[in-house]
């Protein structure tokens, strides 16, 4: 098997991506790349320990990172709009459903505000200031416009999966996670409802099938 560094030298067409399995926006920029069936090459990186490839193509530090050639993605959205429109498959409603201005605005919120939230609540130690039920609780704005999305929809902007449901889902996976008994037990449950289908897609398995080498 190939090196990593000789693996980055015989990068033909194929895209290659710098990732972190657990993260959620290079979850979402590899559920984009597999969901358009683009072929590319994973190199799982340790965040503690960036390699200077990595580095050199994008200073800022952060995965994923998709490089195709000269092309460099650094933002998990900019990765997902590539990957949908690079796809084979005609993917056009999925980046651009019905309600494209509520998508944008979901997404948004999530990447803003939720994150935000998300960040306290997960990480409550670190934030004494408040309990961690008071840090869960500001998320809780995010969970009730979702549950309202999805009171019309099974998905968050349609019938079917589309581009913000793939933004949006590890975050709300990664809110699930902080305290797994108390999620199960809310009152969120058509949330619950997309996020367990969201979890159990084909998809979401086939993106976090673990890298073959690191
Ligand atoms: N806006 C970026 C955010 C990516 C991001 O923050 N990724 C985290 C991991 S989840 C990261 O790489 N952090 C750098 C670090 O922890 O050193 C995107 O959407 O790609």
């Amino acid at each position: 098997m190939m090196n990593y560094v000789e693996q980055l030298n015989n990068l033909g067409s194929r895209p290659y991506l710098f990732s972190y399995r657990r993260c959620p926006y290079a979850m979402r920029a590899r559920m984009a790349l597999v969901d358009s069936k683009i072929e590319f090459d994973v190199y799982e990186i340790s965040l503690r320990n960036k390699p200077n490839e990595m580095l050199n193509i994008s200073a800022k530090g952060t995965v994923p990172i998709l490089r195709l050639n000269k092309l460099v993605l650094d933002e998990s959205l900019d990765i997902m709009k590539w990957a949908y429109k690079n796809s084979k498959y005609k993917h056009s409603d999925l980046l651009e459903p019905g309600d494209k201005k509520i998508a944008d605005e979901l997404v948004a919120l999530n990447d803003g505000k939720f994150k935000n939230s998300l960040d306290s609540y997960k990480y409550f130690e670190r934030y004494p200031e408040k309990s961690k039920v008071e840090h869960r609780k500001s998320c809780y704005f995010f969970l009730e416009i979702l549950e309202k999305r999805l009171e019309i929809t099974s998905f968050l902007i349609s019938n079917t999966r589309t581009f913000s449901d793939i933004c949006i889902f590890p975050f709300i996976r990664q809110f699930m996670n902080v305290d797994k008994e108390w999620f199960d037990n809310s009152e969120y449950k058509r949330v619950k409802k997309w996020l367990a289908l969201l979890i159990e897609s084909d998809l979401f398995k086939m993106a976090m099938i673990k890298p073959t080498f690191s």
